[in-house]
């Protein structure tokens, strides 16, 4: 270990969940520890009685728990209006064709995120922003999604550099241009392909405006080869990919996210033991959205047991959204992947922390307690990392830390 500096800060007398695999206890948990701050970096968590004598800069937590920040590693918060009113229709026995045909679904929401100026796009994602960053997340990605031509999503993603600029938290941005096709290209989705492919992508890639291309491969979105034609032409760029797949139906999306090296492949409700195998073997990350599956009030659970054998890393994350999933709570959500999906609670807490990491290609970095990853991390008025998960909705956050400094 390097040696301990008098300006490095000791979070000392804590309990520590370093969610770090190599320590071999649930949820890595280290009693008695202290957790070294060097700048914005862990240097070590060391035994207490390991502390020099008489340092000067030493913070006491009294005994309190100490997790890596939690990271919302799939969201899409930045949008216009919200789809309440259609919502409550839907429970009166109104059509889903119906709701359709008077303009609502998906694309409600991209008309309402067109017409709205990028303040007010900023001030609402802020708000929801907040309510992830109260519950103690560190790290959060957006998707665009919702503006489907090229001022749209550049004016989203451009909403998702201002939030990181504003505030505490690191953002990961996603292009999901192939979300769903825009109204105008209804007879011709080939050509709004052409326009994703050909023209947004690698005008706001060269705008660093974004980390990771995502997809909607559905028989309600994009089909296995659209899919393939997008992976293409962001792999020519040296773009990683990542993708909805299996939510509704089994497309072989998963398969295709993991032929291509993807990051991670999101819902899977419906993948197959092709799909697990090829997760697998590629590091591919299964990505549970449990709020998603909630409200829809889906049947159809992902093959968890099947993942857990074949050792493919599972996150787990909020999907939030107006139309599918309009939960900002991570806690809802572990808990949600427990009750429904039948995760642990610990693998639950691996599924925030550092599969999360890893789906944001941050896994050497984040998601984990541990000497050379950043200082992101969560004082919990909590004994166990078990609170957090069984009771959502009392928040027992009490101090949240990002690059080291307590804000
Ligand atoms: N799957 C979903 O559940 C959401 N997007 C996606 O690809 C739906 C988003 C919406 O309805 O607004
Ligand atoms: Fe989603």
């Amino acid at each position: 270990m390097q040696q301990i500096h008098p300006d490095d800060v000791i979070w000392r007398n804590a309990r520590l969940a370093t969610m770090a695999p190599d320590v071999p206890a649930p949820y890595g948990l280290k009693e008695q520890h202290a957790l070294v701050v060097r700048g914005h970096t862990i240097l070590a968590a060391i035994p207490e009685s390991d502390i020099p004598a008489g340092h000067p800069r030493c913070v006491d937590p009294q005994g309190r728990l100490v997790t890596p920040g939690l990271i919302d590693c799939h969201t899409h918060l930045v949008f216009g209006g919200d789809r309440a009113a259609e919502w409550e229709q839907r429970l009166n026995g109104v059509s889903y064709q119906t709701i359709s045909a008077q303009g609502g679904g998906i694309n409600a929401t991209v008309t309402a995120t067109r017409s709205s100026s990028a303040e007010t796009l900023l001030q609402l994602a802020q708000q929801r922003l907040q309510r992830l960053m109260n519950e103690g997340v560190t790290t959060v990605e957006i998707k665009s999604g919702y503006g489907l031509n090229p001022e749209a999503e550049e004016k989203m993603l451009q909403v998702a550099r201002q939030l990181s600029l504003n505030n505490p938290i690191d953002i990961s941005p996603t292009l999901l241009a192939a979300h769903a096709v825009p109204t105008e290209y209804r007879q011709d989705p080939d050509a709004y392909l052409t326009l994703v492919c050909e023209q947004i992508l690698p005008t706001l890639w060269q705008k660093e405006l974004y980390e990771a291309v995502d997809v909607f491969c559905e028989n309600v979105g994009f089909t296995p080869s659209q899919t393939e034609r997008l992976f293409k032409a962001a792999t020519a760029l040296g773009i990683p990919v990542k993708g909805h797949v299996e939510q509704l139906s089994n497309q072989g999306g998963a398969a295709l996210v993991s032929q291509y090296k993807g990051l991670s492949a999101d819902h899977i409700e419906y993948l197959d033991d092709a799909g697990v195998q090829a997760m697998a073997e590629s590091g591919t990350v299964a990505v549970l959205l449990p709020g998603a599956f909630y409200f829809l009030q889906e049947r159809q659970r992902p093959p968890v047991e099947r993942l857990r054998k074949q050792g493919v890393p599972m996150a787990v994350a909020t999907d939030y959204n107006p139309g599918t999933s309009p939960f900002a709570s991570l806690h809802l959500a572990m808990n949600m992947a427990c009750v429904q999906f039948g995760l642990t609670p610990e693998e639950a807490w691996a599924g925030v922390t550092r599969h999360a990491a890893q789906a944001l290609g941050r896994g050497a970095t984040h998601g984990q307690l541990r000497a050379g990853f950043v200082a992101d991390f969560i004082v919990w008025d909590a004994r166990h990392p078990v609170e957090m998960v069984y009771e959502p909705g009392r928040n027992p956050l009490y101090q949240r830390i990002f690059r080291g400094e307590a804000v």
